[in-house]
């Protein structure tokens, strides 16, 4: 795999349409039923259920590349939600749908007949939660070695395959699997909230896995809403921030996606890259073109803007 450029693609979230220009625009050929290149390889960074108008269309692209060896899916958090209200374990779906759940899910199942739905979120089980490869890592939000080794443990390698429902089982791999599929988060202070842009209040704010230092809260933000000014002063509590995992700039690159950017892309730290810049809100839908052992630079992303997605 290493001789080839690997192309990491963003959240798709549904953008279906998006998704195949711009696997053209990257120079894929679509040919005995899967987009295909001779030099190049495709790293789905996860989330490509859900939001947006063609799940089923980002998902058929995506699993006949896995099938003609063309790419890998790492999965999302969506994914994973989908999947344990749709897979069936002992009888009963692995967790109950509650409407906020079937919500987020609604533009999934409203594209797919439940038995097609099945059969993929089957097939999903084999996907790996990660990448670690010698010169590069893959993971939807957040690489924590510790988080990583747990699951490899518990998994006996990336993929759940069989030990999916141990997800919603064991404490410890669910706690896991979430900072590796949902990254790190912090409290605010007690009774603060943020109201966020999609109307959701919330007690808790994204954090980035990559700051050795931080003094304050606003150091350590890393998603689409600021935080209230008074708050992005607050010193940061030492407990708090030893929770935290840590990514440090000698380690290979990480390629992730989950955050929400906005704007230019460009490499987050020396050796990190956020994929996703809101193709389901009409913005972009993101690569990264990655010769594996060449420095991160900020004119290897390429994108579509996936407005057209909705004419
Ligand atoms: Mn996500």
């Amino acid at each position: 795999m290493t001789d080839r450029i690997i192309d990491f693609i963003g959240d798709v979230h549904g953008c279906g349409q998006t998704l195949g220009r711009l696997l053209r625009k990257l120079g894929y050929q679509f040919e005995q039923g899967a987009y295909r290149h001779s030099e190049r390889r495709v790293v789905f960074i996860g989330d490509l259920f859900d939001r947006g108008p063609r799940v089923r269309l980002a998902t058929q692209i995506a699993r006949a590349m896995v099938e003609a060896d063309q790419a890998t899916w790492v999965l999302g958090n969506h994914e994973l939600d989908v999947m344990s209200l749709v897979l069936i374990e002992g009888g009963q779906p692995i967790r109950p749908a509650t409407q906020h759940a079937l919500k987020l899910a609604r533009a999934t199942f409203s594209d797919f007949d439940p038995a097609e739905l099945l059969s993929l979120c089957e097939w999903l089980r084999d996907c790996p939660l990660f990448m670690d490869q010698p010169e590069w890592r893959a993971v939807h939000a957040c690489w924590d070695q510790h988080a990583i080794d747990w699951v490899r443990q518990r998994f006996n390698g990336a993929s759940p395959g069989t030990s999916f429902s141990q997800i919603y089982r064991d404490e410890a791999l669910k706690k896991s699997v979430a900072r590796l599929v949902r990254g790190p988060s912090l409290p605010l202070p007690q009774g603060r909230y943020i109201q966020s842009s999609d109307g959701v209040s919330r007690k808790r704010f994204r954090v980035a896995f990559w700051i050795d230092d931080p003094n304050t809260l606003g150091d350590l933000v890393f998603q689409p809403d600021p935080l209230p000014e008074d708050l992005s002063e607050y010193p940061v509590d030492q407990d708090q921030h030893s929770s935290l995992p840590y990514y440090a700039p000698h380690l290979p690159p990480v390629f992730f996606g989950h955050y929400w950017r906005r704007g230019t892309p460009e490499p987050v730290a020396s050796n990190l890259v956020c994929l996703d810049y809101c193709a389901v809100l009409r913005e972009k839908l993101v690569c990264y073109s990655h010769q594996p052992g060449e420095n991160l630079d900020a004119c290897h992303f390429s994108w579509i803007e996936s407005v057209s997605e909705w004419r």
